[in-house]
């Protein structure tokens, strides 16, 4: 028994704005849906965030369609749930999966907690904030309560949880039930695979890199699905990988090497078939962030989807002299100043110590407080 667990596709998203980037999250969802096909699974799970928005835009409805009716015709079922991008927070706000109901789609939801396909129990609940966490916490109970007959079960949510998330989870590793085979998981965009009870817990991932913050993560694990086989006593995962449609350059470069490193970027880049998206960060030095963007772009940009820079004027040596030097130990609060000096503004300035001073109190109401502040004041500029 064998089945395939996909989550966090995010359709519909444009990174940096670039058509492009939205072609390629369709193209790598395609390329998964052809993926799943080849290899035949008993069933799919997706684990929430299947679209950007809860409102997708068509093209990303059409595209799971299509899938939908390939898995339908291939007589694959598929079970999904609504992560947090699908819903709306509206009270009864229903998720764009359920377009999908009558080509075949199985939605988990508070109304229909759970299904069995075969012998094997699939239940979940959708994304549920840390607010209403009390709330999911007893859905589990009762999840797990209805699953005790079953000799095969599958627990599938999109939620955050304290050991994989340690500062925006919802739910605590201890309100997870054990009882399970298997947890499908989603929400995290790193891969996780983790003993858990007396089965497995995972994270298959985001099928794109999202964020920048991704590039190592899919450097390391690559990014695609699991496909579970849950015959034996332990399941076993395999974990399949995609090919991304391009490759996401990251590059921190000595200002005083610029020149040199450029050209060298310059060559690696215009061998690549599909444009990159580069992102490079300059350190070191005392120098005209508008004239290194300038250069940045006439040198690299005819060959890059986009060219993302960063400017790091106090370089990582630069820091541990500050550290050093320091002889009533370590300022952070200088440090921070010191390295947002650039930035040229107060306000910003002060959020940041502002922030490590009531973060490391563990003043969290007052740090909310301050960022709520910060941004009225933004926008009423
Ligand atoms: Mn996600």
């Amino acid at each position: 028994m064998q089945f395939v667990h996909l989550a966090d596709t995010h359709l519909g998203y444009r990174q940096y704005g670039l058509v492009e980037r939205e072609n390629d999250f369709f193209q790598v969802f395609d390329e998964a849906i052809d993926e799943v096909i080849r290899e035949r699974p008993d069933f799919v799970i997706h684990s929430g965030d299947l679209f950007e928005y809860s409102r997708p835009p068509t093209r990303a409805l059409l595209t799971v369609q299509k899938a939908i009716l390939r898995l339908k015709e291939e007589k694959i079922p598929i079970y999904a749930i609504a992560g947090n991008h699908d819903i709306v927070m509206r009270k009864n706000a229903l998720p764009p999966q359920i377009l999908y109901r009558d080509f075949g789609l199985k939605l988990i939801s508070p109304k229909k907690p759970f299904y069995l396909e075969g012998d094997v129990f699939i239940g979940g609940a959708p994304y549920t904030s840390k607010y209403h966490s009390k709330q999911l916490i007893e859905r589990l109970q009762n999840i797990e309560k209805s699953s005790h007959d079953y000799k095969k079960r599958i627990l599938v949510l999109h939620q955050g949880i304290d050991r994989y998330i340690p500062y925006e989870y919802e739910i605590k590793i201890g309100d997870v039930p054990q009882s399970f085979n298997y947890c499908a998981f989603g929400h995290v965009h790193e891969r996780v695979i983790d003993d858990f009870g007396e089965g497995k817990l995972a994270y298959p991932g985001s099928t794109e890199i999202w964020r920048s913050n991704e590039v190592e993560g899919y450097k390391k694990n690559g990014k695609g699905f699991y496909l579970v086989d849950i015959s034996g006593e332990v399941p076993e995962i395999e974990n399949i990988n995609l090919k991304l449609p391009r490759e996401f350059i990251k590059e921190t470069i000595p200002f005083n090497k610029l020149q040199e490193e450029l050209s060298r970027i310059r060559q690696h880049v215009s061998s690549l078939h599909t444009k990159p998206i580069l992102m490079v960060t300059v350190e070191g030095g005392n120098f005209s962030r508008s004239e290194v963007y300038e250069t940045l772009n006439h040198s690299l940009s005819e060959f890059c989807l986009a060219v993302r820079s960063n400017y790091k004027p106090i370089t990582v040596e630069d820091e541990k002299n500050l550290f050093e030097n320091g002889k009533e130990g370590l300022d952070i609060k200088k440090m921070i100043e010191h390295s947002l000096k650039d930035f040229n503004n107060e306000k910003v300035n002060r959020l940041a110590t502002g922030l490590l001073k009531e973060l490391s109190d563990g003043d969290f109401k007052m740090a909310e407080t301050m960022v709520q502040d910060f941004y009225e004041e933004l926008y009423d500029h």
